[in-house]
């Protein structure tokens, strides 16, 4: 058996889904893409770069989640008016889709002279969408909905940046979904390990019988710069903060020569992954912060990966 037939995910063979060929107004890149189903449907938000260097958000839909159609026009741009205006001057980035109660609340990352944000924006139908807030100081990015509230309360998983600190993923708790707080970090970079460097939040955790599966990034420095590759862990159901594993190997890794290389080179980076009824979960990522990629687990090997062979999450 090859080192490709031994990994748990298994890649797509027609990766990549998405190119900048198969958007229909000018991008340079298709990269980090949210996905959700609603009504039947997959719905993709990605993100794109500009000439300009500066990136927005564009949506693409699928009957099967395999073969994507781009909407043609972008979904979100810099807010133009308002009271968001001037928060993401600089770009909007890596959106997560999260439906909450019957409503798809979107986190992406914003830009703006005062540095890294996250916003907040809710939509019913993928039609009209409303910006509700700016839900983080700076700098921090890569924030991820639970789907449920839990207590009580939303939580989310976050990255902030610091200097003291290798940056690591944090858990909060909201009343509203704008106000968080109670903040603690939950899983922290290991020495002389694939995820050393940072790691972030990836796709928004999904429920199962194990636990909640939360699959992020993680980042290795090297003499030819930073390789991303994507890793699970698992939560506890009714107190996500009590990480129950952190799997020791990564998941998936830049691989194919289009994740090798390309704006960014040696990225895999995940915003979404969708959970299937027969127990598989389709995972999205950006190759080379490029082209978008996709590939299927069974969501128990997952699950087992994580509490079978696990590494200290601090
Ligand atoms: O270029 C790789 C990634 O770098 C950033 O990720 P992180 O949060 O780990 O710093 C983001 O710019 C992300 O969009 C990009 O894919």
């Amino acid at each position: 058996m090859n080192r490709r037939d031994r990994s748990l995910v298994r890649r797509y063979e027609k990766n990549p889904i998405l190119t900048p060929d198969d958007v229909p107004y000018p991008v340079e890149t298709v990269h980090n893409a949210g996905v959700v189903k609603h009504d039947g449907r997959y719905v993709m938000l990605f993100r794109s770069h500009l000439r300009s260097g500066r990136s927005i958000i564009g949506l693409a839909e699928s009957e099967d989640g395999y073969r994507f159609r781009v909407r043609a026009e972008p979904f979100l741009e810099p807010a133009s008016g308002g009271p968001s205006a001037g928060d993401d001057e600089f770009g909007v980035e890596d959106p997560r889709v999260t439906c909450i109660e019957g409503e798809y609340f979107i986190t992406y990352s914003a830009y703006s002279r005062h540095g890294v944000r996250v916003a907040l924006a809710r939509t019913r139908d993928f039609e009209r969408i409303e910006r509700v807030a700016t839900i983080t100081q700076a700098d921090c990015r890569n924030v991820v909905l639970f789907p449920r509230r839990i207590g009580g309360r939303y939580v989310r998983l976050d990255r902030p940046h610091t200097e003291i600190a290798p940056w690591s993923i944090w858990i909060s708790y909201s009343p509203d979904l704008v106000h968080w707080g109670e903040s603690r970090v939950v899983i922290k970079p290991l020495p002389y390990h694939w995820d050393e460097m940072k790691v972030g939040p990836g796709a928004p955790p999904f429920e199962t019988p194990a636990g909640w599966l939360s699959l992020y990034h993680g980042v290795f420095q090297t003499m030819d710069g930073a390789i991303y590759r994507l890793g699970a862990a698992l939560h506890a159901l009714d107190d996500p903060a009590r990480v129950l594993g952190v799997a020791d190997e990564w998941i998936v890794q830049p691989e194919d020569p289009w994740e090798l290389t390309g704006y960014v080179h040696n990225v895999v980076f995940t915003c979404g992954a969708v959970p299937e009824e027969d127990g598989t979960v389709k995972i999205y990522w950006g190759g080379a912060d490029s082209v978008i990629c996709m590939g299927t687990a069974r969501i128990e090997d997952l699950t087992d990966l994580c509490r079978r062979r696990p590494r200290p999450p601090l």
